[in-house]
C-alpha cells in the first residue's frame, strides 16, 4: 500500500496539471458522491467513511487514492475495487450523481474558512480585511461553483441525498457516520464506527496534517504553510471575523436559505 501511494505520488508529482485528466469518470450505479461547497467539512466526512471502510488507515496522503476527488484525481475512481465507491465533488446539482451524501455548513463559517485558505493558497492577500474578501464570496468570486446558497439550493432537496451538516458532525460524529454507511448500504458496525470517529478528529487530523503537510498532494505546494487545513474545527468562529456590515451584507443575499437550514 505504502509502496503504492509512493509511485502515485510520484507520478502526480511529476505530470503537469496539462496532463491530469478530466473529471469524466464513469459512474456506477451504487456510487456515493461526498458532495460539498469548499470549507464545509468534505475532509472530515471522507476520513471518517475512508477510515471506517480501511478500519482507520486514512491519512492526508492516500486519502485521495482510497476516495477520489473528481477535481483532482478523478483518473484514480477507475482503480477502485471496492464497492459501493466514495468520490469527493464540489460540483453544483449533476443529475448522474446515483447517490449524493451532501454536507452543508453554517454559510458564515464556510466564508471564514475558505478566507483563510484562500490566503494560504496565496490567492488573496492577508492585509486585505475580511470585509474585502466577502463582497468577494458574495459574489461568488473564487471558484466555479457558484455562490454558496446557489450550490446548496441546487441540492438539497433532490433524490437519492441525505443531507450532513457540519455541525451535527461536531454534535454526534457517530450518529452521522452511521447515517452514511446505511445510506451507502455499508454494513454498520458500531466498535468500527468508534475507532473510525476517533481516527478522524480534529486533534488526531492535526497532528497528522502537520506530520504530512509537505507529502500531501494537494498541500505540498501551497504558499502560507503556517495557516493549517485544519484550523479551527468549530462552529460559529465566524463570530469573531464578521463586523456588523458583514452580516447585514451576509443576510441580504442568504436569508432564505439560512432559514430554511435552521441556521437563523
Ligand atoms: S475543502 O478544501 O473544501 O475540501 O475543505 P473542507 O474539508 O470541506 O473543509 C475544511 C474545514 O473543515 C474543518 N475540519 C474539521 N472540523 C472538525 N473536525 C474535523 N475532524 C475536521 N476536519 C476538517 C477544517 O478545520 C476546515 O474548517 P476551519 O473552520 O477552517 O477550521
Amino acid at each position: 500500500m505504502i509502496k503504492q501511494v509512493f509511485k502515485k505520488l510520484h507520478s502526480l508529482l511529476s505530470s503537469s496539471p496539462a496532463s491530469i485528466p478530466g473529471d469524466e469518470i464513469e459512474i456506477f450505479p451504487d456510487d456515493v458522491f461526498l458532495v460539498s461547497y469548499p470549507k464545509s467539512g468534505n475532509t472530515w466526512v471522507r476520513f471518517l467513511v475512508g477510515n471506517y471502510i480501511t478500519d482507520c488507515k486514512v491519512d492526508f496522503i492516500n486519502s485521495h487514492l482510497i476516495l477520489p476527488d473528481v477535481h483532482f484525481n478523478p483518473q484514480d475512481c477507475a482503480k477502485i475495487s471496492s464497492r459501493p465507491r466514495f468520490i469527493k465533488s464540489h460540483k453544483s446539482f449533476i443529475s448522474t450523481y446515483p447517490k449524493v451524501v451532501y454536507i452543508v455548513r453554517d454559510g458564515r463559517d464556510v466564508a471564514v474558512s475558505y478566507y483563510f485558505y484562500q490566503i494560504k493558497i496565496g490567492n488573496f492577500d492577508p492585509n486585505i480585511p475580511f470585509s474585502i474578501f466577502l463582497e468577494k464570496f458574495l459574489e461568488k468570486g473564487f471558484n466555479d461553483f457558484g455562490s454558496w446558497s446557489e450550490h446548496v439550493q441546487s441540492w438539497i432537496d433532490k433524490k437519492n441525498i441525505i443531507l450532513i451538516t457540519y455541525e451535527d458532525l461536531l454534535d454526534d460524529a457517530e450518529k452521522q457516520l452511521e447515517k452514511i454507511l446505511l445510506f451507502s448500504n455499508v454494513e454498520v458496525d458500531k466498535n468500527r464506527i468508534s475507532r473510525a470517529v476517533k481516527s478522524s478528529s480534529f486533534n488526531h487530523m492535526q497532528k497528522l496534517e502537520v506530520k504530512q503537510h509537505d507529502s500531501s498532494p494537494p498541500l505540498m505546494n501551497v504558499k502560507n504553510k503556517e495557516i493549517q487545513f485544519m484550523r479551527k474545527g468549530r462552529s460559529g468562529d465566524w463570530k469573531s471575523h464578521f463586523i456588523k456590515e458583514d452580516e447585514e451584507r451576509f443576510l441580504n443575499k442568504n436569508k432564505n436559505i439560512m432559514k430554511k437550514l435552521g441556521y437563523i
